[in-house]
């Protein structure tokens, strides 16, 4: 049983070496942002006390209200990238417009998009929340970066991951070369390699779905969910249902479980309810690149041409064979 302890950034910069093209840029990216997450971490951990010490709704010492967390997470993160010239340009599910870098500081050459604390509305239930993130290269040659450069398919990032604040606090993340989970210390404040290579299950046991939408779904989502309600369900047993409402804790659990997550579209989001450019494309190619599958119906998540930032799509995401038997139910056209 190895007792290494290697750091997260000990495993870029090995990261690094294996990719001899790499010119740094990138893992300064991933080292810049992991700065962000535990200053974030910090304040969502302290969430829970902001009843009880009366923090809430009072200034802290610089005479700033305190913040809601979501923009305080989307804040701390746009400062912590804007300056380190990696960046030509970055989008937010807090922002309708993309955020350009400011004229003080240089420009490089990745883009980065992210949901800053998604499922922010579970925290005063103390349920996990999560940070987002996707990269991608710029397309456009000169100059700051551009809507162009932040509607890119997914198939095109270069890197993504997701930050789950719970039990723990794990960062997991994938430049294309398999996904690596990270649990922070926070004794040291260090990010320390957990779960390098994580690969999800051929099949699960478990779905997990909003059922409280059942009436607006299609036939076909019904049809499956009964699916797997029934003794002929693929394991032979009903499939277990979980459902945190929480994307990045359920995606999290299938991740290392199996089974299957599914956001499908409705009468309600006819395209879906969840975004696809910091929520759909980076958790696509996560679990894609641990072995699984993620589609919005019909197609790879990760071959959708975005038109716009914030534009919605379908998921189903999780083991490669169950979301094959999901296709079966809900893509009539396939
Ligand atoms: P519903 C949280 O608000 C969120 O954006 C995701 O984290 C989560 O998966 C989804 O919405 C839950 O939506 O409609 O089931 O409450």
């Amino acid at each position: 049983m190895s007792n290494k302890v290697i750091t997260l950034e000990r495993y870029i910069i090995e990261g690094e070496r294996s990719h001899p093209g790499a010119t740094g840029n990138f893992s300064g990216v991933l080292r810049d942002l992991s700065l962000a997450i535990k200053i974030i971490w910090r304040e969502v951990t302290k969430a829970g006390l902001v009843n009880i010490l009366g923090m809430a709704g009072s200034e802290n010492i610089h005479g700033e209200s305190q913040k809601k967390l979501d923009i305080f997470a989307d804040e701390t993160i746009f400062k912590a990238m804007d300056h380190t010239g990696h960046l030509a340009v970055m989008g937010t599910e807090e922002h309708d417009d993309i955020l350009p870098i400011p004229d003080k500081y240089p420009i490089g050459k990745y883009v980065l998009l992210f949901d800053p604390l998604d499922g922010s509305s579970n925290i005063e239930a103390n349920v996990s929340v999560g940070t987002i993130f996707s990269v991608y290269r710029r397309i456009s040659q000169v100059g700051k970066g551009m809507l162009m450069d932040c509607i890119q398919p997914g198939y095109k990032q270069i890197a993504s991951g997701y930050v789950v604040y719970g039990s723990s606090t794990m960062l997991v993340y994938t430049t294309g070369d398999g996904v690596h989970g990270f649990t922070l210390d926070p004794s040291i404040g260090e990010f320390l390699l957990s779960h390098e290579n994580i690969r999800i299950p051929s099949r699960g046991k478990i779905y997990s779905v909003n059922e409280g939408n059942y009436r607006y779904w299609t036939d076909g989502v019904k049809k499956y969910i009964k699916h797997l309600q029934e003794e002929d369900a693929p394991t032979h047993r009903p499939y277990s249902a979980r459902y945190i409402g929480s994307l990045v804790a359920d995606i999290h659990r299938t991740l290392l479980y199996g089974g299957i997550f599914l956001y499908p579209a409705d009468t309600r989001f006819p395209d879906g309810k969840l975004r696809l450019m910091y929520e759909g494309n980076p958790l696509a190619m996560i679990v894609e690149q641990a072995g699984g599958a993620a589609v919005d119906g019909s197609r790879r998540i990760l071959d959708v041409v975005p038109t716009r930032l914030h534009q919605r799509t379908p998921v189903f995401m999780g083991s490669i064979d169950d979301v094959a038997d999901c296709q079966r139910f809900v893509c009539a056209g396939c």
